[in-house]
């Protein structure tokens, strides 16, 4: 192909100096050929521009359905119970905090029993019984002389009644004004006249003698109370309601 180009204007001038001849027609027989070789072989010439198509038809739009209604809200349902509680999860603290809490809520059953027996005591001893301090009072309404208090009382692991301040001496009266009648005290000065001591032998450090008490009168070592809570001495062999102290 390069070697057609670069012969074609070598040829072309020729064949124009062919065609100049004054046979044209004979020329033209001989030539044409030869000559529409090479032309068919040049570059071919662009063509006029076409004129712009028509512009197309609009596609058609895609349909859309009708809009949804707005939705309506349902009927609020009801509020379900809250569950029972679980079972409480092992905590994460350390062992002594847990014992610490342990020992907190026994001292709280602890005090509670403390409570209930309290007032269990209470209950059993009204009305034969009377607690002030530490001390309980307590009959089982016999009577009898001193030796059979002393008996008696030890037998039911007490003693006999020894008031030691007024308010055990106050414990003691209303026991005797529950019963009306008088009481024999574990206090005797059977060791030594005029000397009252308890049954343990210490001397009495309270007493709440009646007016002209203790008067010996008789020779008397034993002390009764009456229904004022005073105190008077008399012979041991008379007969009284027995209180025991426990
Ligand atoms: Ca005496
Ligand atoms: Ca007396």
């Amino acid at each position: 192909m390069l070697v057609l180009l670069v012969l074609s204007p070598l040829v072309l001038g020729i064949s124009l100096q062919k065609t100049t001849s004054s046979d044209a027609d004979h020329v033209l027989q001989g030539w044409v050929p030869n000559a529409c070789t090479l032309v068919i072989c040049a570059p071919t010439e662009r063509g006029p521009k076409g004129e712009k198509g028509d512009q197309g038809l609009p596609g058609t739009q895609e349909l859309q359905g009708p809009a949804r209604p707005p939705a309506i809200p349902g009927p609020k349902g009801d509020k379900g119970s809250i569950g029972e509680k679980g079972p409480r999860g092992e905590s994460n603290l350390p062992e002594l905090e847990q014992l610490k809490t342990q020992v907190r809520d026994l001292q709280s059953e602890l005090d509670g029993l403390k409570a209930t027996i309290t007032k269990t005591q209470k209950v059993l001893l009204i009305p034969s019984g009377v607690i002030v301090g530490e001390k309980v009072f307590k009959t089982d309404v016999s009577g009898g002389d001193y030796d059979t208090g002393i008996s008696s009382c030890s037998h039911l692991g007490g003693k006999l009644a020894s008031p030691t301040n007024a308010a055990e001496n106050n414990a003691l009266q209303q026991i005797v004004i529950w019963h009306n009648k008088r009481a024999i005290l574990g206090i005797n000065d059977m060791a030594t006249e005029g000397k009252f001591e308890y049954l343990n032998g210490e001397v009495i450090g309270y007493s709440n003698w009646a007016q002209g008490e203790p008067n010996n009168l008789g020779n008397e070592h034993c002390v009764e109370m009456h229904l004022d809570g005073k105190w008077h001495d008399r012979a041991c062999s008379l007969e009284w309601l027995i209180i025991c102290e426990f």
